[in-house]
């Protein structure tokens, strides 16, 4: 299917809504012929044609058009507040879409200095090989990020905000602003803050990145990709971004299968409330930590005294689920506390219902170890889920008595 074919994303109707009668409704019309009142899984690969090229509802082949995908991608695209949105098989492979879609060889993109190490891994070890170059600048940092850029040769300014796994927050109109100037777009992967938190396209964002495995789908059962694209795209000769986008998804057909975009519809539904509870859940251990003597410091933008907690409260509704912390006993102390909970799951991923912790150093982040991106050895990452506050915070505590 050409990208003309695609179906439409008639989300204009939902921009006045508030974000969870979007999450609940955008894609999401009771089903035409049955009412259900759920978005069926369409667990098709193709579609009947009406005489050859006699498309109904624009539907050909489910790598072009899905209407369980389609209904999954109106939903992120109005949850953003962008044009066009579009769903992936993993965050990496809707991350691989944009740099392919809106790169070529010889160009250059930076990339924040604390950034999930797959992203990094992606772009150093694949998109590097296949000629794209890439810098590294601390994004909380906007004189770095000026001097990173390439006139002429940039084509992306690439950031995490809140970043994984430090809790680094950048400003995003500020980088829209600086990326514009030289002609480069204003990628944001808002994973941690989810867009119900945070939405880079209204502080001038041109494409938003998620993993939708994380508080997007939100029940650990399901590995997803998302990425929105605003509708009026700063850079000239970038005007069409999403089209470009769309023809790539197509053709290198990394989307997400009906199921999966299933439950990522479903998983939105409920983002709103989950979040709420994610936040509460994560000061209260905020709170816990900081007064705690095993810890050195406790990572989160809701903190007066993070870095960039004024920039944060300024494009963050809440300051997310995410707390990362620093143990005063160094690397054995992080390995043993991750060792030692019953309610914290050892494990990569977060942004589920369940919390979750992790080592950085050894996990989620080793592929980066010896880069600009090597994350600390003392550092411990926390994914709170919404159990009971008061079970998450015992938990901690026989964790640190153990570090
Ligand atoms: O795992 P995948 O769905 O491909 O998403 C990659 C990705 C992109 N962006 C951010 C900010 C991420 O955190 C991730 C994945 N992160 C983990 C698996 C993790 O444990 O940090």
């Amino acid at each position: 299917m050409t990208s003309e074919h695609h179906p439409q994303q008639p989300q204009q109707q939902h921009q006045q809504q508030g974000f969870a009668t979007r999450a609940i409704h955008a894609g999401q019309d009771p089903d035409a012929s049955t009412g259900a009142v759920v978005t069926p899984i369409y667990q098709v690969s193709t579609y009947k044609q009406d005489g050859i090229g006699g498309l109904r509802g624009g539907y050909e082949y489910s790598r072009s058009g899905n209407p369980t995908r389609n209904a999954l991608e109106e939903c992120l695209a109005a949850l953003e507040g962008g044009e066009r949105g579009f769903a992936f098989a993993s965050g990496l492979a809707g991350q691989d879409t944009i740099v392919r879609s809106l790169l070529s060889p010889g160009d250059h993109l930076v990339i924040g200095d604390d950034a999930y190490g797959g992203t990094y891994r992606y772009v150093s070890r694949v998109a590097g090989p296949a000629g794209l170059a890439h810098s590294v600048a601390p994004t909380g940092d906007l004189d770095a990020v000026r001097a990173a850029i390439q006139p002429g040769r940039t084509k992306l300014v690439w950031v995490e905000t809140p970043s994984n796994p430090l809790l680094g927050v950048s400003d995003i109109a500020a980088l829209a602003e600086i990326a514009h100037e030289a002609d480069a777009l204003l990628v944001v992967d808002n994973t941690f803050a989810t867009a119900y938190l945070q939405n880079p396209i209204a502080h001038g964002a041109d494409v938003v990145t998620h993993s939708t495995t994380k508080y997007s789908g939100g029940h650990s059962d399901v590995v997803g990709g998302g990425v929105v694209v605003r509708r009026d795209v700063a850079v000239p000769s970038m005007k069409d971004a999403a089209d470009r986008i769309a023809f790539h998804q197509n053709a290198i057909g990394g989307v997400a299968g009906p199921f999966d975009s299933w439950l990522v519809l479903r998983g939105l539904k409920t983002l709103a409330v989950r979040m709420e509870k994610h936040c509460d859940n994560a000061e209260a251990v905020v709170r816990h930590l900081q007064a705690h003597p095993a810890v050195e410091k406790v990572l989160y933008p809701g903190l007066p005294e993070h870095r960039h907690h004024d920039v944060a409260a300024r494009q963050m509704r809440r300051f997310g689920g995410m707390v990362s912390v620093l143990l005063r006993g160094g690397e054995d102390a992080a390995v043993r506390a991750c060792g030692a909970t019953t309610v914290f799951t050892l494990a990569e991923s977060l942004g589920g219902i369940e919390s979750l912790i992790e080592h950085p150093f050894r996990m989620t982040h080793a592929s980066v170890e010896g880069t600009d991106l090597e994350v600390p050895r003392n550092l411990v990452r926390l994914s709170v889920g919404i159990e009971d506050e008061a079970d998450l915070l015992a938990d901690l505590d026989v964790a640190l008595a153990a570090g």
